[in-house]
Order: structure tokens, then C-alpha cells, then sequence
């Protein structure tokens, strides 16, 4: 299949989603187009993967700056892109992540097009309806956008309900899970240099990996750490980049812990970092699913995540990782002692959390999902 992709290509997990999606397509031989505004972070990975590199193409949107543009039109410069693709590589579908605006771009880019058949694919991930779609001033043109699409999926149980509830939405929209590649997200036995390059005296590693939002709670996995500190030698790995980071930087030098905290900024290879990680720590507001959570789970590194959204779908409480009311640093810093006490515990839960996802958020389980999904709507088989 041609499949045209589009996303948020910053730092940000529906951009991650929709990167890691469209390589492993092209890795089961899929011709796939990206249309963004700059190239998806996660596509540096193709320097690894030549193979799957001949199959992926870049198309990059253009937006005129013009004077009377205070707020140049995105949404229509992307259409007019999508549209221009489309036709130009007979593309068989648009697949688009996080409804705003690219779900009302891929409606446009259809009825430019018309009377040729291009089927929108609307993957819903989070924000897109949990905050920014729930403004007042987005809810109508999200609502028409989703009911609209060919397809619509939604990346938790969670996010599912809450759009059928927050939106009425009526229409049938599909449940597939984010997902891992386990053979880059593994644990690993070869990165003894950089465990020592962050804890040269054997100091626990714990771990933050998102894009620094106020949703993420930065703050109380500082707090948390600074907990654990002062109980044991340990080392933050702080993993992204974002608003929130100025404000972290301040209350690391304000608790007197900067010798300890690694701000690393944005990474390529976040695996790399992750699997050196004894623990990683998502005490996030509020998540629809929590891709970080599942990329540190299965690296093997146990996670303590806030008990919201979908998260409650991907840990097991106790079992495979350990959910803790949003907000309670307390508890999350007496779980996370006892993690790094009890290393048999420890590894235990880990080795748990990387079954889990071996069994159930594996790129090899979910992307047939998302290809049987495409096959439904093009009714066709491929
Ligand atoms: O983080 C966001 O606010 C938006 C979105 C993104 O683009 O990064 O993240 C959402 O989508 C991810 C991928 O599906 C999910 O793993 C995140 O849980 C979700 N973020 C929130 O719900 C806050």
C-alpha cells in the first residue's frame, strides 16, 4: 500500500506513534509518505535501516509568512500538500495523528481530490481530545473531523470513552494500542561505559523520560528523587525537553541536587538511555496511554506510574509496575526505595513488565492491526 502519513513531528508521543508506525510498515513493505513541517524526530533512526529507508519519503509542508498573517494557515498550506501527494504518488490513504488540525486538513485534502477515492484514518492520542479538543473553540470542527474520517481509532480504552462521552460521538471507533519495537527496546548487558559515565561509583539510575509539560508533573520526579537521595546514593536521568525544563533546572539547583540530575535534552536513541535505567518514574496528571511507560517496560526497567487515564491498561499494579494516585510523592518515593532495595523484587517486576510487553504491545502484535484495519476500509487485501 501508499500510505501518507502526518503528525506532530516535534518531541511528543503521538509524533513518536505515528515515526515508529510508518517504519515498521515500510519494514513489511509498504511505500509510506510523511507530510510535516519538519521531519519526524524518530526518523533519524533510518540511518540504521537501509532497507526500510528506500521505501520512505519526506514531503515537507510550506507555510507562507505574509504580513497579514498573524496566524499563518497551517491547516490549509498541509492540505493543499496532502492533497498534491496524494495525487502525485497514488497514495491509497492519509493516515493522520492527533485530530488537531490534521484530521480537518485530511477532509479537505479528500474533497479536493473527489471524485478519486482517498480513505482519512484519524488515530486520536490524547490532548487532542482530553484538552485541546474539549475547547470550546475546537470541539465542533474535532467532533465534524472525527465523525468524518473513514476510520478512527484511539490509542486506550480510556481515550475511547472519553471521546464518545466528551464529544458524543456516535460513530464506531477502534481500540489499538500504542506499541514497542522489543528487538530496539530490549534489555541490554553492553552499555557498561555509559552506566558508569552517569554512576561511576555504582549509584541506582532513575530514569524521566516526555516532553517536559506541565501534565508531566516534573516536579515530583524531582521531588521523588530527592526523596530516594537522601537514603541512598542515586543519579537522575532526566530524558527530553520542553516548557517545563527552565522550572526543573531552578528546583534542582534550589534543593542542591545539580550534581546528581542529568538534564540529556532530546534524544535519538532514548533505548540507549532507558535500558541503563533501575527505574523510571511517569507521574503524570493525566495519560491516554503512556508511551514512555511501555519503552521503559520493555527495556526491562520497572516503572512507578501516577494510577490515571491508560496507564491502568498497561500496568498491573504490583505485578508488572506499581500505579500511585497522581500527585502522591510519598508513596511514590516509598515504592521506589523499596524497588532499589530489593533487587530480586526488582527484577522480578522487570522481567514482568518486559513479558507484558513482549505479549501485548509488541510492533509484531499491533501494526497487523493497524494494516487489517487499512485492509477493512480500502476493502481490499494486500
Ligand atoms: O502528550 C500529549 O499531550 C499529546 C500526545 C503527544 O503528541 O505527545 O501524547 C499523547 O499521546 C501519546 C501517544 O499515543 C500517549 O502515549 C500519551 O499518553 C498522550 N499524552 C497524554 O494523554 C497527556
Amino acid at each position: 500500500m501508499r500510505i501518507g502519513i502526518t503528525c506532530y513531528p516535534t518531541y511528543g508521543g503521538s509524533g513518536v506513534v505515528a515515526t515508529e508506525l510508518g517504519l515498521e510498515l515500510a519494514a513489511r513493505g509498504h511505500e509510506i509518505h510523511f507530510i510535516t513541517y519538519a521531519p519526524p524526530i524518530r526518523l533519524a533512526e533510518l540511518d540504521h535501516l537501509p532497507d526500510v529507508a528506500r521505501r520512505i519519503a519526506y514531503h515537507e509542508v510550506q507555510v507562507l509568512s505574509y504580513p497579514l498573517f498573524d496566524y499563518p494557515p497551517y491547516a490549509l498550506a498541509l492540505a493543499s500538500r496532502m492533497a498534491e501527494v496524494a495525487e502525485h504518488y497514488q497514495l491509497d490513504l492519509l493516515h493522520v495523528h492527533y485530530a488537531i488540525p490534521h484530521s480537518v486538513s485530511a477532509y479537505l485534502a479528500q474533497a479536493m481530490l473527489a471524485p478519486r477515492r482517498l480513505p482519512v484514518v484519524t488515530t486520536l492520542h490524547g490532548t487532542d481530545i482530553t484538552l485541546v479538543g474539549q475547547d470550546r473553540s475546537f470541539l465542533p470542527i474535532t467532533r465534524f473531523a472525527i465523525e468524518q474520517s473513514d476510520g478512527v481509532t484511539a490509542v486506550s480504552r480510556y481515550l475511547h470513552e472519553v471521546t464518545c462521552r466528551e464529544f458524543n460521538v456516535q460513530r464506531p471507533i477502534e481500540v489499538i494500542p500504542n506499541f514497542v519495537n522489543c528487538d530496539r527496546y530490549r534489555p541490554r548487558t553492553d552499555l557498561n561505559d555509559a552506566r558508569h559515565e552517569f554512576a561511576p561509583n555504582g549509584e541506582r539510575l532513575i530514569g524521566h523520560l516526555s516532553n517536559f509539560r506541565p501534565v508531566k508533573r516534573i516536579p515530583d520526579v524531582i521531588e521523588v528523587f530527592a526523596r530516594v537521595r537522601a537514603h541512598l546514593p542515586a543519579r537522575l536521568l532526566l530524558i527530553g525537553d520542553g516548557p517545563e525544563r527552565p522550572n526543573a533546572e531552578y528546583l534542582v539547583r534550589e534543593k542542591g541536587i545539580s550534581e546528581d540530575v542529568f538534564f540529556l535534552g532530546k534524544q535519538n536513541a532514548v533505548y540507549d538511555k532507558l535500558a541503563l535505567c533501575d527505574l523510571f518514574l511517569l507521574p503524570s496528571e493525566l495519560e491516554s496511554f503512556g508511551l514512555a511507560a511501555l519503552e521503559a517496560m520493555a527495556c526491562e526497567v520497572p516503572v512507578i506510574s501516577s494510577d490515571v487515564g491508560g496507564l491502568r491498561e498497561l500496568i498491573d499494579d504490583g505485578r508488572d509496575g506499581f500505579l500511585v494516585p497522581p500527585g502522591d510523592v510519598e508513596a511514590m518515593a516509598r515504592v521506589a526505595l523499596k524497588l532499589l532495595t530489593e533487587p530480586d523484587w526488582a527484577r522480578t517486576i522487570a522481567r514482568q513488565a518486559r513479558a507484558k510487553a513482549q505479549s501485548r504491545f509488541c510492533s509484531t502484535l499491533v501494526v497487523p492491526r493497524y494494516e487489517a484495519f487499512y485492509d477493512r476500509l480500502l476493502g481490499a487485501t494486500f
